[in-house]
């Protein structure tokens, strides 16, 4: 009876669920394949294409089908590096093995499969830091996700009932600060998709109400992703907008042809572009892949990655980054430390200085006050305490980086100040 009743649910699910992907794919046009070089040349040439880094970077090259051997070879070598020094988080871990096995046959890659059970664990861990942590994770969900893509990839183990637990996007773990964070929808997105094509595939058994659940989440996810497209386009903000492509273009079932306009988004990556908006190497690894109608769904898909242009025609040395020039001319901005207390100092910089050269002025003028430390990411330096304040994910704190009482969107080493601007750390909560 229960069956009798499932099964034709079932069916109709199947059918709706059809890919039928071609319709949503916008991509860049072999002849403005030149517009990408900037993305390419700030990716191969980075002097700190190091580390977590490198598997962004490799990863991108690998799914749009760059496969030149001594940027591989130098690459490779520092996503190795990376993997030996085994205190990588649960989301870099799962960035390595995307990384070594993207595109690859899976006999080439039998040898890292002791990565896949590593990663197995270390999922655990952020659900169990979940469990005794308020529902935070070691980490965060832009993370997890990650973690329950690649296992979804890599056939490593998970189980339904987690997927349905904890991706709920309703769950905290998807807003900082009240808002949604389109980066880490999307990439759950991704993950959904692939652990719904897993369930269509018959490669993990459950029922038609499970497969209904995961609908549900995508749906909702996506709504949400859209619901942050601006006027010009762009998802979200502009560092986000490539792994929303990515969702958009693996569901194109869960919205209208009229609520997304990707050539627009296009259009308007395409000037970022040219207006060095990617400077820096993660940040064009991460739009790269849907610029080139590539998702990490591809990774494990060798005809997808073969079927890349490949010999996008560039010649690699002619790619040379641009370097900033430091000026002579000195501008002075306001710098503040905001805790329950207000710490402030008037701080003159050479003219393009950036954030980080602020803090570095403030904490000569008053080390007590101004003093910080900071840790490498994939993104640059990322500030982890001041007055030796520590941020600390089960508490959901950080310190946060304003301009004018507003946040900026990129971080201390990239964030060029101007002058009289008003400048901020802040200890706040997400
Ligand atoms: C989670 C997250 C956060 C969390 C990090 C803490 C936590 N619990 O994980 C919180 C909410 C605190 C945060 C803060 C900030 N973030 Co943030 N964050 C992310 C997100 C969604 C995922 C990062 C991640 O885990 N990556 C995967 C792992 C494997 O890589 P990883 O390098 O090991 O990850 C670490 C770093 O990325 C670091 N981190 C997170 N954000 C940022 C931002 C900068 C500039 C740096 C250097 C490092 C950094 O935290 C991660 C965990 O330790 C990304 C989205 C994206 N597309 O990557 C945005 C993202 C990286 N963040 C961004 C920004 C702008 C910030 C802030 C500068 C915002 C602000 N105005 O204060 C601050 C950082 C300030 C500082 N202290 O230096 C931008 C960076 C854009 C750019 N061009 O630089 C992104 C791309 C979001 C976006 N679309 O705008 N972030
Ligand atoms: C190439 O890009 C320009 C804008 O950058 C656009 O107007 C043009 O239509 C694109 N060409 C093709 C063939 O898509
Ligand atoms: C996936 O893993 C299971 C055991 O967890 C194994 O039986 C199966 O053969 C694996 N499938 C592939 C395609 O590797
Ligand atoms: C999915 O959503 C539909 C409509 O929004 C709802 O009727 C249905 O009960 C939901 N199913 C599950 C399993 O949550
Ligand atoms: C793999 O990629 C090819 C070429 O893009 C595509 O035709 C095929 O449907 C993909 N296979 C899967 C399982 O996604
Ligand atoms: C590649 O570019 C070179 C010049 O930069 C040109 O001579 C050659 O014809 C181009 N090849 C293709 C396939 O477009
Ligand atoms: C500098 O910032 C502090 C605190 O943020 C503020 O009280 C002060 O008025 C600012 N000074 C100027 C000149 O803007
Ligand atoms: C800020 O003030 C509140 C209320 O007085 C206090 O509970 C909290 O510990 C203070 N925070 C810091 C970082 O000093
Ligand atoms: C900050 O210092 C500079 C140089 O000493 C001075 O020209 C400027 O007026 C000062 N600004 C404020 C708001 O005090
Ligand atoms: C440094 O800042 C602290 C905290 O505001 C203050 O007590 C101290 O007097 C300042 N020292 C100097 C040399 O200005």
């Amino acid at each position: 009876m229960r069956q009798s009743h499932q099964l034709p649910l079932l069916g109709l699910l199947l059918f709706s669920l059809i890919p039928s992907q071609l319709c949503t794919i916008c991509e860049v046009s072999k002849e403005n394949y030149s517009s990408l070089n900037p993305l390419l040349s700030t990716m191969i040439h980075s002097k700190y294409t190091r580390e977590i880094q490198a598997a962004n970077v490799l990863l991108s090259l690998r799914l749009v089908g760059i496969q030149d051997q001594n940027i591989e070879q130098k690459l490779l070598k520092e996503v190795r590096n990376s993997e030996e020094k085994k205190d990588l988080t649960s989301g870099q871990l799962a960035l390595v093995i995307l990384a070594l096995r993207a595109c690859q046959n899976s006999d080439e890659s039998v040898t890292n499969f002791h990565l896949v059970s590593q990663l197995e664990e270390k999922f655990q861990e952020e659900i169990k830091n979940m469990g005794v942590h308020d529902g935070n994770p070691l980490t965060n969900y832009y993370q997890l996700s990650l973690d329950l893509l690649t296992l979804c990839l890599f056939n490593g183990s998970y189980t339904i009932t987690e997927v349905k637990n904890y991706f709920t996007p309703e769950n905290k773990n998807f807003y900082f600060g009240g808002q949604f964070s389109v980066d880490t929808g999307a990439m759950a997105v991704l993950a959904l998709t692939c652990v719904k094509r897993s369930i269509m595939n018959q490669q993990i058994l459950t029922n038609g109400e499970d497969l209904q659940h995961i609908n549900n989440y995508t749906e909702s996810l996506v709504k949400k992703i859209l619901s942050e497209k601006k006027r010009n386009g762009l998802i979200g903000n502009i560092y986000s907008t490539g792994e929303a492509m990515q969702a958009l273009f693996v569901s194109p079932n869960y919205y209208n042809k009229n609520e997304w306009n990707c050539q627009q988004t296009l259009d308007t990556v395409l000037k970022e572009i040219s207006q060095e908006a990617f400077h820096m190497p993660t940040a064009a690894a991460q739009i790269l892949p849907a610029l080139m109608g590539k998702t990490y769904l591809d990774v494990n898909n060798v005809s997808s990655c073969a079927s890349s242009p490949g010999h996008l025609n560039i010649s690699i040395d002619e790619l040379i980054p641009v370097e900033p020039t430091i000026s002579p001319i000195k501008i002075s901005v306001n710098y503040t430390v905001q805790i329950n207390e207000t710490f402030f100092t008037n701080v003159t910089v050479p003219k393009g200085s950036v954030f980080l050269d602020v803090m570095k002025e403030a904490q000569k003028i008053n080390q007590t006050a101004f003093r910080f430390t900071y840790a490498e990411s994939s993104w640059g330096p990322y500030i982890t305490s001041v007055q030796g304040l520590k941020e600390n994910s089960n508490d959901r704190t950080y310190w946060q980086l304003l301009s004018g009482g507003e946040p900026v969107s990129q971080g201390v080493a990239s964030y060029v100040v101007h002058n009289g601007e008003n400048l901020e750390v802040r200890w706040s909560k997400y």
